[in-house]
C-alpha cells in the first residue's frame, strides 16, 4: 500500500474515535458512573461471545488499585494476522476502527454486545490507556494504546506455552470524560452473574484488588443457565411446584430459551433478553411468550375439564400471577425500537417464541398433569381475586363520578393548587405528624401521617389492598389513580418525601412504602418524584450553638471542630417525635437546608430490585438475614 494513502486511512481512522471522544454519550449511553460500567460490559461482550462460539471457558475480570480493569479469558485470542483491507494486524483494526467488532476472521458474528454494540475501539476511546495482550502460537503479542491513539505497532513481547491461548486487556477509563471513576463492585457483580446465568456453562470470575488487605472474589458459574437464574430469583418465595419448566429451540435463525416457575405471590416477575441484553420494555419475543401461555393453559384447562364451557378464558394476567420467567434469545440482527430503543421489534421473534413454547410446554403440560393442575388452579384463585378487586375498583370509580373523591381526613393539604410548586410527607406516626404540621410551609408542604405500620402489598391480593386505609389515603392524596388507571398528569405533588424515625422500624416502613410505590405506581419513581427525607441524628450544644450531624463521620468532624469536652451536649435522635416543630422544619423539612434523597429506578438492574423487595418483604427469614448482613454496611447509622 502506498504512503499517502496509508496516510489518508489513518487520518479517517482518528476521525472516528475523535467522535467518539467528543459524544461518549452517543456511544455509551452517559459518562455517569453507569457509564464508566459499561465499558467492562463492551469488553467482557467480546469475551463472551468468544464463549458462544464455543472456545472460550473462564473469564477473569479485575478491578485493580487505582480503578482500572483487567478482563482476560481463554479463548482463541484475537486474531493477529493482517487485515488485507487496512494493511494492519486484525487487533490493531478492533481497537481503532469504529464499529469493527466481529466483521473480520471466520465468519463469527457478533451475537452478544454492549448497550450500543460498538466495542472494544470505544472503550478505547474513552481510556487513557489501553494494553491487550494476546496470547497465541506460543507468543504474547502485545499493544499499547493512548486515549485511542497507537503507541507502537503490534509487538511479541514475550514467549508462553503453546497450548495458552487467550485474551486480555487493561484499560484506565478517562477520568477527563467520565464523572465518576471509582469502580464499584456489586454493580459489576450484578451483571456478570447475569451474564453469567445466561451463558450456561461459563465460569466468570470478579475480583476486587483494589484493597491489598482485603481480597474479594467472587465465582459466577451456572450449569444449569436460565434454569438457575429462575432458582435464584424465586429464592425467598415458595415455588408451587418444584420444576422449573425449561423451553429450547431454534426457528428461523432465532435461538429461543425459556424456563420459568410459578411461586405463591402475586407479581409477574418476567425478565427478557436478546444477545445476553435485557429488554425492559419486551417486544416481540416477550410477546410471543406471553401469547404462547396464555393460549396453552386455556387450551389444557378447558380440555380437562378445569374450565368448564361456561366459564371465562384466564386472562394473561390470571397465568402471570406468582410467575417468574426468564426469555432469552439469540439472533442475528436485533432491531430495537421504541423512545429508549430497548424494545425488541424483529416480527420474527415473535413467531419463535411462541411456537417453541407452545409445542414443548404443551407436551410438558401433558406429561406432568399434578404441575399443570396446580398452575391453572392459581390461575382460577388468580381470576377470581382480579372480579372481585374490579368491582371494588369500579365502586370507587363510580364514588368518584358521582360525590367527587374526598381527600383523606388526615390530610394536611396544601394551599398552592400548582403541583409543580407542591410536595407532600408521607410521615409516619400521628405524633410526628402532627409536629410536621406544626412546621411546615403550608403554601407548598402538605402533610399525610400514616398510622403504623402500612400493609405489605407483597403478601396480599389486590383486593384487601384496595381495601386498606393507608393505602387508600395516599392513592388518593396523590391524585394520579394506580394500575391501568394511572395518569401522571394528576399528580398533585411534584414531590413525594417519605419522613420516617432513623431506626429500623422506620426504614422498614420506608422499605414498605417503596415497595408500594415500586409496584403500583412505578412511574412515580422512575420520573423521579419519589424521595426519602433525612432527619439528623445528633444535636451538638456548646454555649448556645447548635450543629446537626446527619452521619457518624459528620459527627466527628463537628467535634473536631469544636472541640470534645465537658461543654458540648450530644443529643441522639431517636425519632422524628423527639424534635419539636422548629427542630424538625430547620433540620428535615426547610428545603433551603434539608437533606432529600432521590430514589432513583435502575432499568438494568430490574430482576435484583425484584428479588430485593422479595427478600425484604417475603416470608422466608433466611435470605433475608443474609441480606440483612449483606447489606449491615448500608445501614450503620441504624440501630441493629
Ligand atoms: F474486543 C476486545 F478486544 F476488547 C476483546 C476481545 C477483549 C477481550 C478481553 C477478549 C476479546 C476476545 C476476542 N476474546 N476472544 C476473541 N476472539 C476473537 O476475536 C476471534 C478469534 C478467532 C477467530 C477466528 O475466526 O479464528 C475469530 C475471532 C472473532
Amino acid at each position: 500500500m502506498a504512503n499517502q494513502e496509508y496516510g489518508a486511512d489513518q487520518i479517517q481512522i482518528l476521525e472516528g474515535l475523535e467522535a467518539v471522544r467528543k459524544r461518549p454519550g452517543m456511544y455509551i449511553g452517559s459518562t455517569s458512573s453507569r457509564g464508566l460500567h459499561h465499558l467492562v460490559y463492551e469488553i467482557v461482550d467480546n469475551s463472551v461471545d468468544e464463549a458462544l462460539a464455543g472456545y472460550c471457558k473462564n473469564i477473569e475480570v479485575v478491578i485493580n488499585p487505582g480503578n482500572t480493569i483487567t478482563v482476560t479469558d481463554d479463548g482463541r485470542g484475537i486474531p493477529t494476522g493482517i487485515n488485507h483491507k487496512s494493511g494492519k494486524p486484525a487487533v490493531e483494526v478492533v481497537f481503532t476502527v469504529l464499529h469493527a467488532g466481529g466483521k473480520f476472521g471466520g465468519g463469527g458474528y457478533k451475537v452478544s454486545g454492549g448497550l450500543h454494540g460498538v466495542g472494544a475501539s470505544v472503550v478505547n476511546a474513552l481510556s487513557n490507556w489501553l494494553e491487550v495482550e494476546i496470547f497465541r502460537d506460543g507468543k504474547i503479542y502485545k499493544q499499547r494504546y493512548e486515549r485511542g491513539k497507537v503507541m507502537y505497532p503490534l509487538e511479541i513481547s514475550g514467549v508462553c506455552e503453546p497450548e495458552k491461548t487467550g485474551t486480555k486487556v487493561t484499560f484506565q477509563p478517562d477520568d477527563t470524560i467520565f464523572e465518576e471513576t471509582e469502580y464499584d463492585f456489586d454493580t459489576l457483580k450484578q451483571r456478570l452473574r447475569e451474564t453469567a446465568f445466561l451463558t450456561k456453562g461459563l465460569h466468570i470470575t470478579l475480583r476486587d484488588e483494589r484493597n491489598s488487605e482485603e481480597l474479594i472474589e467472587r465465582d459466577f458459574h451456572y450449569a444449569g443457565g436460565i434454569k438457575e437464574f429462575v432458582t435464584y430469583l424465586n429464592k425467598s418465595k415458595e415455588a408451587l411446584y418444584p420444576d422449573v419448566i425449561y423451553c429450547e429451540g431454534k426457528r428461523d435463525k432465532v435461538y429461543v430459551e425459556v424456563a420459568f416457575q410459578h411461586n405463591d405471590g402475586y407479581n409477574d416477575g418476567t425478565y427478557s433478553f436478546v444477545n445476553n441484553i435485557i429488554t425492559p420494555e419486551g417486544g416481540t419475543h416477550l410477546a410471543g411468550f406471553r401469547n404462547a401461555i396464555t393460549k396453552t393453559f386455556n387450551n389444557y384447562a378447558r380440555q380437562n375439564k378445569i374450565l368448564k364451557d361456561n366459564d371465562p378464558a384466564l386472562s394473561g394476567d390470571d397465568i402471570r400471577e406468582g410467575l417468574t420467567a426468564i426469555i432469552s434469545i439469540k439472533i442475528e440482527e436485533p432491531q430495537f425500537e421504541g423512545q429508549t430503543k430497548q424494545k425488541l421489534g424483529n416480527s420474527e421473534a415473535r413467531g419463535a417464541v411462541d411456537s417453541v413454547v407452545s409445542e414443548q410446554l404443551t407436551y410438558y403440560l401433558e406429561q406432568n398433569p399434578t404441575v399443570a393442575k396446580t398452575i391453572c388452579e392459581k390461575s382460577l384463585l388468580a381470576q377470581r381475586a382480579r372480579e372481585a378487586a374490579r368491582k371494588a375498583r369500579d365502586l370507587t370509580r363510580r364514588k368518584t363520578a358521582l360525590e367527587g373523591m374526598s381527600l383523606p381526613g388526615k390530610l394536611a393539604d396544601c394551599s398552592d393548587k400548582d403541583p409543580k410548586n407542591c410536595e407532600i410527607f408521607i410521615v409516619e406516626g400521628d405524633s410526628a405528624g402532627g409536629s410536621a404540621k406544626t412546621a411546615r410551609s403550608r403554601a407548598t408542604q402538605a402533610i399525610l401521617p400514616l398510622r403504623g405500620k402500612i400493609l405489605n402489598v407483597e403478601k396480599a391480593r389486590l383486593d384487601r389492598i384496595y381495601e386498606n386505609a393507608e393505602i387508600k389515603a395516599m392513592i388518593t392524596a396523590f391524585g394520579t389513580g394506580i394500575h391501568d388507571d394511572f395518569d401522571i398528569s394528576k399528580l398533585r405533588y411534584d414531590k413525594i418525601i417519605i419522613m420516617t424515625d432513623a431506626d429500623v422500624d422506620g426504614a422498614h416502613i420506608a422499605t414498605l412504602m417503596l415497595t408500594f410505590l415500586y409496584r403500583f405506581m412505578p412511574e412515580l419513581i422512575k420520573q423521579g418524584h419519589v424521595y426519602l427525607a433525612t432527619p439528623p441524628l445528633y444535636k451538638v450544644e456548646k454555649n448556645k450553638n447548635i450543629w446537626y450531624a446527619y452521619s457518624d463521620e459528620e459527627l466527628n468532624s463537628i467535634l473536631v471542630e469544636v472541640g470534645r469536652d465537658g461543654n458540648n451536649k450530644i443529643q441522639r435522635y431517636k425519632g422524628l417525635g423527639e424534635m419539636d416543630a422548629d427542630q424538625l422544619w430547620e433540620t428535615t423539612m426547610d428545603p433551603e437546608k434539608r437533606i432529600l434523597k432521590r430514589v432513583i429506578y435502575n432499568e438494568e438492574a430490574a430482576s435484583e430490585i425484584d428479588l430485593t423487595f422479595d427478600t425484604l418483604m417475603g416470608d422466608k427469614v433466611e435470605p433475608r438475614r443474609e441480606f440483612i448482613e449483606l447489606n449491615a454496611k448500608y445501614v450503620q447509622n441504624l440501630d441493629i
